[in-house]
């Protein structure tokens, strides 16, 4: 039998609290597994989910676009805001677009040679993130932070780089709102 040449057509519907319609879950990260990625979790915290990602079944490769929704809820752990892991592309010229669904939050962006960027992400907000832009989402509102993502197939994701040097900024609670800090656990890289 001839092998299928294209894809399959279909749709996904979003509901307004970011899962997907078909039913879809791909990771779930709860602070316990967040634990590095914050200065200090105190013991006293519960082990609560800080966010989900919901993703549309696509091979990886260079052909296809991923899609994917991630919802983060609000919180903060010390003054540090809720925040995903952040990650670069293993393949890192990959782009990738984010659109605001709902909540507030901002989108940090760092290169590996610390150079940095902070987008504002609510509703609506459309976010470039160019390749070689290592990018972590933070909630810096009382809701869930909720955005679609579509990025190149075979991106892939290197965690292993932010989680071993940090970020070079952080979100941060103020007195009066969010403020942006230099993270000092940053390590800049060797090269
Ligand atoms: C994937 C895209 C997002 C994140 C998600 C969770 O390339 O950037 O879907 O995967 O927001 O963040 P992280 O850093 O845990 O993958
Ligand atoms: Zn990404």
């Amino acid at each position: 039998m001839e092998a299928k040449r294209w894809l399959e057509p279909f749709s996904t519907d979003v509901q307004a609290d970011g899962t997907l319609t078909p039913e879809r879950l791909t990771g779930e990260q709860r602070l316990s597994h967040l634990r590095a990625i914050y200065e200090a979790v105190p013991e006293s915290m519960p082990d609560q989910v800080v966010y989900r990602v919901y993703s549309m079944p696509v091979p990886e490769r260079a052909s296809e676009l991923q899609t994917c929704t991630t919802v983060l809820e609000p919180g903060t752990v010390g003054r540090e805001y809720f925040m995903t892991k952040g990650h670069f592309h293993a393949v890192r010229d990959r782009s990738e677009v984010y659109l605001g669904l709902s909540g507030e939050g901002l989108l940090l962006l760092a290169t590996e040679e610390g150079d940095h960027r902070v987008i504002e992400m609510s509703k609506g907000t459309v976010a470039y993130v160019p390749g070689g832009w290592a990018h972590r989402s933070a909630n810096t509102g009382s809701d869930p932070l909720v955005f679609f993502a579509a990025y190149v197939g075979d991106a892939g994701h290197d965690y292993a780089t932010v989680l071993e040097r940090g970020f070079p900024i952080l979100a941060v609670m103020g007195d009066d709102g969010p403020r942006i800090v230099e993270n000092p656990r940053y390590r800049v890289s060797a090269a």
